[in-house]
Formats: C-alpha cells, structure tokens, sequence
C-alpha cells in the first residue's frame, strides 16, 4: 500500500510562488487579503498551498488540506482593474469562485497565465 505515488503527484504541470487573493467564494465577495501561496497546476486543478508543498507534506498529521480550485469550464483574464498592483490576473471557476493572482515579475506571472491557460483550454467544455 502507498508506494505507488497519486496520479495527481505524477502529473504536475507547473508549481511556484504567487501573490493570490481570494475575492469571491460562490459568488459572495470577499474582502481582499493577498498572501504568499504555493501553487500547484495538475491537469484539472489548481492548489493553493499556504507554505510550499514540501512543508505541507510533513505537516500532513493536522489533517491539513490545501485549498483546490476545478478548472473545468474556468475562465482566466488579465485583471488590470481589480488592483493596484502590476500583472495581476483572475480565475473565475464555474462554481463562482474568483482569485486574483499576482508577481511582480514579468516573465513569472506570463508563465503562469499561459500554463493555467493552456490547462483550462485543454479540458473538455462540457
Ligand atoms: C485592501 C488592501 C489591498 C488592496 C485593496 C484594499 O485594504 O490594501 O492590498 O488591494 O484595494 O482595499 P484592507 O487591507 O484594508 O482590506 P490591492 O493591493 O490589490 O490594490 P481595493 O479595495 O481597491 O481592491
């Protein structure tokens, strides 16, 4: 038992460091709190991790869990409007959540966008 590792580990398209601030949860506004989180893209999710996965791994004995996000039927758009800050963009899930990411760094937020981009487009649309 377990030394098999979960597909979703084998999978992994892309994980890093972002500025994210939640604005929405099922359509209700939040209000908004921007933090360091660890992100992780698999094929058809996102997840937020609070520190990098690593840590979170041997913290595993709290029970924690990292907040996921479906990307299926998600929307992603650059999001000039809802901040202050430089290249922040938005992803919008079906079930009316909405996060604000963000780096300072151009060529890391234009990754990002791309690499979620593509992963969105790739799943089917219905
Ligand atoms: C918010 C905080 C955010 C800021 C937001 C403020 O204040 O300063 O960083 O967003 O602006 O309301 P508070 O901490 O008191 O909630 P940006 O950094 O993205 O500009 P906003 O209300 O215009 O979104």
């Amino acid at each position: 038992k377990d030394i098999i590792p979960p597909l979703e580990q084998l999978m992994v398209e892309k994980e890093g460091y972002l500025q994210k601030a939640k604005i929405a949860d099922g359509g209700k506004k939040l209000r908004k709190n921007w933090a360091t989180s660890w992100i992780v893209l698999s094929s058809g999710k996102i997840e937020f991790y609070k520190e990098s996965k690593q840590q979170a791994l041997s913290n595993m004995k709290s029970g924690y869990k990292p907040e996921s996000v479906d990307l299926y039927g998600a929307h992603i758009e650059w999001a000039k409007e809802k901040s202050s800050r430089k290249n922040v963009f938005q992803i919008t899930t079906v079930s009316g959540n909405e996060f604000l990411l963000q780096s300072d760094i151009d060529f890391i937020i234009l990754d990002w966008f791309h690499a979620i981009k593509n992963a969105i487009d790739r799943l089917p649309k219905d």
